[in-house]
């Protein structure tokens, strides 16, 4: 079983998938010229410090005569031929990128918040839409393609092992795609900077076997279950009072829009945006106290006791 959050710094030198594929050798031969080039600026810098001597002795010799002036010529036309082949290369990258290599599957809807991604399932059969958080599964093989929208200020989608980044623009819906050629997780991260948790605004895309997302896709699709013991039941109480006007339970009359849908929230491995871990001890300690977590989140810290805590996050501990 591989680790659905993986740890960082991301990849993206070598990557995964057609997009990446593409991206990859630019990236690599970008690399290797700008290290071509600063040897040889290094060098020849050494070599005319070495030389000035001998330059000192053309004091006497007319400017357009002095053999550095035939040099200035070489650099400028070097320059230009590498510039303009990067040029051409990048062009040629970005063209075969904007289209995946084969119809997209199916598409998920991105809506960038501060400081989390709200990831919308769409079917044709509507009874089996679901909306989750910043684990984002696809099928392995297959390209997906993403709708990005902001529901505030600017944010960008960037996945650096799978591919390129796609800002997300408020007023605006973009368009990406990601495939992944092997199961796995791949750790994607908000690039545009935006605000106090832009750090804290990571996602995953987790690529699974056929058969598991079919499974995964089920199972998310299904309204929460049914609280059973009393903890869990005075815990819904808990949350259709204080907790609903911001997050959704499907099956239960909890519909808020403001943070994420919670119906299946102990099927994600982390909570937050990837801050902290998901379990009954991290979990109190988010509802406990968010601001310490991750300060300046748009949840706030509301006032329960400790019986009020301990059922909901009991209750919470049930929609798996
Ligand atoms: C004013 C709106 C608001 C209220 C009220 C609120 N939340 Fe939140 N909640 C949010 C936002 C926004 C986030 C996303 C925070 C982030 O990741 O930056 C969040 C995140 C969460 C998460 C993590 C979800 C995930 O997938 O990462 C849990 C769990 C949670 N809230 C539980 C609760 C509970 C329980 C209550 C009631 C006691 C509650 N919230 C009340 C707005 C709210
Ligand atoms: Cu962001």
């Amino acid at each position: 079983m591989l680790a659905p959050w993986p740890a960082t710094p991301m990849a993206y030198l070598f990557g995964d998938g057609d997009m990446a594929r593409s991206i990859s050798p630019l990236l690599q031969g970008l690399l290797a010229i700008a290290i071509l080039v600063a040897a040889i600026v290094s060098a020849l810098v050494i070599v005319g410090a070495w030389r000035q001597r001998s330059a000192l002795a053309l004091a006497d010799t007319p400017i357009d005569d002095r053999p550095a002036i035939a040099w200035i010529g070489i650099g400028v036309g070097v320059s230009t031929a590498v510039l303009v082949g990067l040029i051409v290369w990048s062009t040629v990258t970005m063209a075969t990128i904007s289209r995946p290599s084969q119809t997209a599957a199916f598409t998920i809807a991105i809506t960038a918040h501060r400081w989390w991604w709200e990831a919308t399932y769409r079917s044709g059969d509507t009874d089996q839409n679901f909306s989750t958080a910043n684990e984002i599964h696809i099928p392995v093989g297959a390209p997906v393609r993403f709708t990005l929208a902001s529901a505030d200020l600017i944010h960008s989608f960037w996945v650096p092992a799978l591919g390129g980044k796609t800002d997300v623009i408020p007023g605006q819906t973009n368009v990406t795609w990601l495939k992944a050629d092997h199961a796995g997780s791949y750790r994607g991260q908000c690039s545009e900077y935006c605000g106090a948790q832009h750090a804290h605004m990571a996602f995953t895309i987790v690529a699974d076997p056929p058969a598991a997302f079919e499974s995964w896709r089920a199972a998310q699709a299904k309204p929460a279950a049914i609280a059973q013991d009393k903890g869990a039941l005075d815990g819904e109480a808990v949350f259709q009072q204080r907790c609903s006007k911001c997050h959704a339970i499907r099956g239960s009359r909890a519909d808020g829009d403001r943070g994420p849908d919670l119906t299946h929230i102990m099927s994600r491995a982390r909570l937050a945006a990837g801050a902290i871990p998901n379990n009954a001890g991290w979990l109190s300690a988010w509802i406990a106290d968010p601001q310490h977590i991750k300060p300046g989140s748009l949840m706030p810290k509301l006032p329960l006791s400790g019986r009020e805590l301990a059922d909901v996050r009991d209750y919470l501990l049930t929609l798996k």
